[in-house]
């Protein structure tokens, strides 16, 4: 199963995604995580995309480009795999399906997450309490949203035009979504 999970930020996609991968045993390949992990690291993609992260804005597509490439070449990818956080604009919707294609791995489902705008501040606020990412803060996370809604959410519409996107409520608890989600999966 290729699934592509799509959502606002703070809409549970990560968490989702997390559930997903140990449940189908599929791949989990989340862009924000790899890219945390490339600041982390100060690679020269991560030098170069902290800035963009830091204010919420998106990381430019070439090199979210080679980033994405490299990891759908790992092996892994061959029993399947949950994109989270990629694609996230049109250019680079149209990038994936080309990479895809080359390695004979389409997408089998774009899932839409969705979740009240109140209920987004509540969740990344709390992170930010939690955990402290630098892209947490409400200024940032105004600005992430904006992108999102100007950027990504024509993403979705990539998808139904193909009739591949479902839309799951993200509202409830972790395993509640969890559940209404591995009912769709399992209806393809
Ligand atoms: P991401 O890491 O993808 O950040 P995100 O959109 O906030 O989603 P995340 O997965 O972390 O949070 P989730 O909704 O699961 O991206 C960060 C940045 O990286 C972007 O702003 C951009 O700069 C860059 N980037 C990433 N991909 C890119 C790309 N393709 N192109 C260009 N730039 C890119 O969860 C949020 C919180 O809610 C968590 O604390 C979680 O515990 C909680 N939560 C989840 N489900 C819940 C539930 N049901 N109830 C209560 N809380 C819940």
């Amino acid at each position: 199963m290729r699934i592509v999970l799509l959502g606002p930020p703070g809409s549970g996609k990560g968490t989702q995604a997390a559930l997903l991968r140990d449940r189908l045993a599929i791949a989990h390949i989340s862009t924000g995580v790899l890219l945390r992990e490339a600041v982390d690291q100060k690679t020269e993609l991560g030098l170069e995309a902290k800035s963009y992260m830091d204010a919420g804005n998106l990381v430019p597509d070439d090199l979210m480009l080679g980033l994405i490439e490299e990891r759908l070449g790992q092996p892994d990818v061959a029993n399947g795999f949950i994109l989270d956080g990629y694609p996230r604009n049109l250019a680079q919707a149209e990038a994936l399906d080309q990479v895809l294609e080359r390695i004979g791995q389409p997408v089998d489902l774009a899932i839409s997450v969705t979740v009240d705008e109140g209920e987004i501040v509540q969740r990344l606020s709390r992170r930010a309490l939690e955990e402290g990412r630098s892209d947490d803060t409400e200024e940032v996370i105004r600005n992430r949203m904006r992108v999102y809604a100007g950027q990504t959410a024509p993403v979705a519409g990539h998808y139904a035009e193909r009739g591949q996107l479902r839309e799951v409520d993200g509202m409830g608890s972790i395993e509640e979504v969890n559940q209404r989600l591995l009912d769709i999966v399992r209806a393809g």
